[in-house]
């Protein structure tokens, strides 16, 4: 069905146990509030829904680290990133909580009516049990040796020194994060969801009704939907969390998962009265924004659960968005490699629309991409300030010097081509706008907007009407050729101000105070007409729209990103790293397979690639390789694995410490070539300073090899 009658737009509700990150903003915000916006400037009945999720693991993690309780740390989290949301121009009707008891009644019910009409299984199994704190233990809440690498410190999910993904069972030696006590296996109850039952239903609604999804998404749902699916525990043993609503089920609360997603629905409840429409209407388009790492909750596990339920719409589309990097490298918020959003306004206060316009141009539709700093200043001075604020900057300052400040007149007469195309140009960009937003794909839709700016400017410099101005004194009459030229400029700036404003808000305002017009003049309907401005209309003095970021700007973001990270517990234990390849390795023949267990905390792992993020040829031009020969080479005292190596490069002698002492004796190195990074910071290992670093290549079992100039060349030859 197309002929929708309202929309219902979601926004993953982010877990308050921290500040938002760019990666959030452009994963789903922004997506989702490009989209509203733009709906609403069609007049589309419409609530764009969001609120903080402030059950499970992570947030009693982290009131863990922070000494304080659940509740202390979502009060927190809810009020700043609702804070962030909204000076960032995220305009959602209702910005809802999960600790809400309206959300608390509506979860409670909904999985009561599911119970009732025998929608669950009821199944008891042994788990980890703390007899200390008297309570069972989320896989985060163990930890123990890891089997693989030895680490004795392991999470009972993930051994975060190896990568190994674990279940608790596989611990040696476990003990409880909460007492340090060696926790005991007790059996417990808990109700599982049948999600095999549903599978037959997914894949007619999903898999042949849904086509039309983005190739990620629904390429995801196939592969878990191939895989087979399994019953998912909807209960967890905690206290914190909605109360399972069932006699004798005290320290049972529902699984994060079921809850949170229904949030949705508790917050259109608290927005309006009128929500069931909202949700029960078959002629709502209901829409989820969400990142990848949700893609199964909101495609597979939520709509069985709205299914079994009855009486709810169904999802039309869930356009999530892959991951976004920062600097080349994934974002981690335990590292505290992230850019947060707090942050970034403080540093560039009133400037949401350039991050805004960067995050959206450069946005992860279809694969992961990176932010960097560089390609911040580079969009902002030469995209935003050179083409569009250039353009209406411009066409102000002219319609002042050489119009009067006014509205000058379209005079038919002298009316040529140009003049033509170019307000053939308002509709057509109009057109493209309207069915690329439609589509979700909001790079190529920013970039058309753009693009009319780029064409303005080249109308406006063809037209030169600085130059016809001089000639007016002896040619009176070609002041109709300086009129027309800035007429159409002129409302050419009104229509782009409308076909901005769903992209960069805070910068459509200030052109209708330019303009001196009212908000419905960004009226969708508007875009694409030629006379939004009346002829003899004064408009203000021209404002400017965006500024030039500076170099050192740019250079402090990059320094305080670096200097703010905490530095990961390496490990350059060449077995340690093979344990933790195959871990990856398995995690990816695992991805698409659900969890099933009672007491997982992380679900869904986001499917691994095993490139690094896409660099540019002057990332990579920023690395100097040069040929070296080894002169000498001897094992360093308490280090098994490090060799001190000589290295001639030609133009110096350098000591360069390299982990390859189990490979590599030093009496068979000495005289080999070898690939040196020779821009490298020194670094001090045992003592000793490093001033480079050889490249090796590693294989399959983990051995190392050289790598190295197929004949002997030059020292000091460089490597690119
Ligand atoms: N809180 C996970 C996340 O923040 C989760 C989303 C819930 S949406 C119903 O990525
Ligand atoms: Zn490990």
């Amino acid at each position: 069905m197309t002929d929708f009658k309202r929309y219902l737009v979601t926004a993953a509700l982010p877990y308050a146990n921290g500040p938002i990150h760019i990666g959030h903003i452009a994963g789903c915000y922004l997506p989702a509030d490009i989209y509203v916006r733009y709906q609403r400037a069609r007049k589309r009945d419409i609530k764009f829904i969001c609120g903080s999720d402030e059950h499970g693991v992570p947030i009693q993690i982290r009131a863990m680290k922070e000494g304080t309780t659940p509740q202390a740390v979502v009060d927190k989290y809810h009020k700043i990133m609702g804070d962030t949301f909204q000076q960032m121009g995220i305009s959602f009707d209702i910005y809802s909580r999960t600790s809400n008891k309206v959300h608390h009644e509506t979860a409670a019910a909904f999985f009561k009516k599911m119970y009732d009409d025998g929608l669950f299984e009821e199944k008891e199994t042994e788990q980890y049990f703390d007899e200390k704190a008297n309570t069972f233990l989320a896989d985060r809440y163990i930890v123990g040796t890891c089997p693989v690498c030895g680490n004795e410190n392991a999470y009972g999910d993930q051994c975060e020194r190896c990568g190994s993904s674990l279940s608790p069972d596989q611990l040696i030696n476990p003990r409880s994060t909460l007492s340090d006590a060696t926790p005991i296996k007790k059996a417990t109850k808990h109700w599982y969801l049948p999600l095999q039952n549903y599978e037959p239903w997914l894949r007619e609604w999903l898999l042949e009704g849904h086509k039309e999804w983005k190739n990620n998404v629904y390429g995801q749902c196939k592969s878990w939907l191939e895989n087979g699916l399994q019953p998912r525990a909807m209960t967890r043993d905690s206290n914190w969390g909605v109360k399972v609503p069932l006699p004798n089920t005290e320290g049972k609360v529902l699984y994060v998962w079921f809850d949170a997603p229904i949030g949705y629905i508790s917050a259109t409840k608290e927005l309006t009265d009128q929500w069931a429409d909202y949700w029960q209407k078959s002629d709502t388009k209901l829409v989820h924004f969400i990142g990848k790492d949700n893609i199964v909750f909101h495609c597979i596990i939520f709509p069985a659960m709205l299914k079994a339920h009855g009486n709810f719409v169904l999802p039309d589309n869930v356009p999530a968005n892959e991951f976004l990097n920062i600097e080349g490298e994934k974002v981690s918020t335990s590292r505290n490699w992230a850019v947060w959003v707090d942050q970034y306004l403080l540093d560039f206060p009133e400037q949401q629309d350039v991050l805004r316009y960067v995050l959206c141009s450069n946005a992860p539709e279809t694969k992961d991409n990176d932010f960097t700093w560089k390609d911040f200043q580079d969009k902002n001075n030469s995209e935003l300030v050179s083409i569009f604020g250039n353009f209406v900057n411009r066409t102000f300052v002219l319609m002042h010097k050489l119009c009067g400040g006014k509205v000058p007149n379209l005079h038919a007469d002298v009316a040529d081509k140009a003049d033509e195309d170019m307000i053939a140009e308002f509709e057509a960009t109009k057109t493209r706008v309207e069915n690329l937003l439609e589509q979700y794909k909001f790079r190529e839709a920013i970039f058309e907007v753009i693009d009319l700016s780029r064409k303005g400017n080249k109308y406006m410099q063809e037209k030169e009407p600085w130059i016809v101005a001089k000639s007016l004194e002896t040619n009176p009459e070609k002041q109709k050729l300086i009129d027309n030229c800035l007429h159409i400029c002129l409302q050419l700036t009104a229509n782009l101000a409308v076909l901005i404003n769903p992209f960069l808000p805070f910068t459509a305002k200030k052109m209708l105070h330019m303009m001196k017009v009212v908000d419905k003049m960004l009226d969708w309907e508007n875009a694409g007409k030629a006379k939004l401005l009346s002829v003899g209309y004064s408009l203000r003095e021209p404002q400017l729209l965006f500024r030039k970021i500076e170099k050192e700007e740019i250079e402090a973001q990059i320094e305080k990103l670096h200097a703010n990270m905490v530095k990961p517990a390496t490990t350059s234990d060449p077995a340690a790293k093979k344990a933790a390849k195959d871990a990856k390795a398995a995690a990816r023949a695992a991805e698409g397979k659900p969890a099933t267990t009672a007491t997982e905390a992380t679900d869904a792992a986001a499917p691994a690639s095993n490139t690094k993020a896409e660099i540019v040829y002057d990332d990579f031009a920023k690395i100097d390789l040069k040929v070296g020969t080894i002169l000498s080479a001897e094992k360093v005292a308490k280090a098994d694995k490090l060799l001190k190596l000589e290295v001639d490069l030609g133009f110096e002698k350098r000591t360069i410490v390299s982990g390859i002492a189990l490979h590599f004796s030093p009496e068979e190195i000495v005289g080999r070539q070898v690939v040196v990074v020779v821009n490298l910071a020194p670094r001090k290992m045992k003592g000793i300073e490093s001033n480079g670093m050889i490249l090796m290549a590693e294989d399959k079992a983990g051995k190392l090899h050289f790598v190295n100039p197929d004949t002997k060349v030059d020292e000091g030859s460089g490597v690119s």
